[in-house]
């Protein structure tokens, strides 16, 4: 047990998820505090209580923090401190960005480190590197192609040395605006390699497009055995729910980016208050208290415990 009286991390948790059918929401973390907000969150819906299933380390986010563009800049080392600092917060799966992977040799390293750190699994996007955010309307897209994607994946399947890391194709072909045949032939071949699930992605207004993928998938291949979860990114089509894509056959559903972009409109906002009216008297109302922070982060329990040492 941890000191929340939680079990430690179950590292197959997901693995197991995805197995059981189980619908599986991620919340977007890019630090160890913003994994405690997201681990912790917690809503009432019609009297079942529902919480996120698994934390995604982004890479559009993680860039954002390092104040730098989501181009794939070179910066796994530092990634990797915040990975293991995400993973020392939380006993939920940890499923990590990991962009196009790089060449197949350094997905093999990578591969290996996440799962050795303690990470549920890795999601590569079939673009050549070095990819371009798939949000952005006016960047190049261009899909990596299908052999040497399929040879990635195989070898950093063979680089994991236990059963429960999971690595996850992720098709960007309606990103770069093909067909959605091109992405189910893609999805096929990618299971060939060892993918264990796949995800499309989407920046449309409607789920029209993903939804046409899980028909087109579901058809080429008919037998459920044979077919792999598929995962989904519903930023641009976000008034279906996850539950919705839950019915429709979605295993899993991904808030990518939302706990960074909440923090970027409130920090914007504190700071212009400080400046207009030159004191924190009137951001008191938009920020968090010490105390809630002390709290988020252990603090108060610490001192807590400080007493009960020192009354001994
Ligand atoms: C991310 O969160 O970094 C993603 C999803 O890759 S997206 O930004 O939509 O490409
Ligand atoms: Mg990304």
């Amino acid at each position: 047990m941890n000191r929340d009286g939680l079990p430690y991390m179950d590292r197959g948790r997901l693995r197991q998820l995805l197995a059981q059918r189980s619908p599986v929401r991620f919340i977007e973390a890019h630090s160890a505090f913003s994994c405690l907000v997201g681990s912790r969150a917690n809503a009432s819906v019609d009297g079942i209580s529902r919480e996120f299933d698994g934390i995604w380390v982004s890479s559009l986010t993680s860039s954002a923090t390092r104040g730098v563009p989501d181009m794939e800049l070179h910066m796994f080392e530092s990634r990797m401190d915040t990975i293991r600092e995400i993973l020392d917060a939380t006993e939920k799966p940890v499923l990590v960005d990991g962009d196009t992977g790089g060449e197949a040799a350094a997905f093999e390293f990578l591969c290996r480190r996440l799962e050795r750190a303690g990470a549920a699994g890795v999601v590569i996007e079939d673009k050549v590197f070095p990819k371009r955010n798939s949000l952005s309307e006016d960047s190049r897209q261009v899909l990596e192609d299908v052999g040497e994607f399929s040879r990635k994946i195989s070898r950093g399947k063979r680089a994991c040395r236990g059963d429960v890391f999971i690595i996850i194709a992720r098709l960007e072909g309606l990103i770069a605006g093909l067909p959605v045949e091109d992405a189910v032939h893609r999805a096929i071949e990618y299971t060939k390699a060892g993918a264990d699930a796949i995800l499309i992605h989407s920046r449309a207004r409607s789920p029209d497009e993903v939804l046409g993928f899980l028909a087109a998938y579901s058809a080429a291949v008919p037998d459920p055995g044979d077919r792999r979860p598929v995962f989904c990114v519903p930023t641009t089509y976000n008034q279906i729910s996850a539950d919705a894509l839950f019915s429709a056959g979605f295993a899993a559903v991904i808030h990518a980016n939302h706990l960074l972009r909440a923090s970027h409109l409130a920090m914007r906002a504190v700071a212009s208050s400080l400046l207009e009216s030159d004191r924190s008297f009137e951001a008191d109302g938009i920020c968090t208290s010490v105390s809630e922070v002390f709290s988020e982060t252990g603090y108060h329990a610490a001192v807590a415990r400080d007493k009960e040492g020192a009354s001994a």
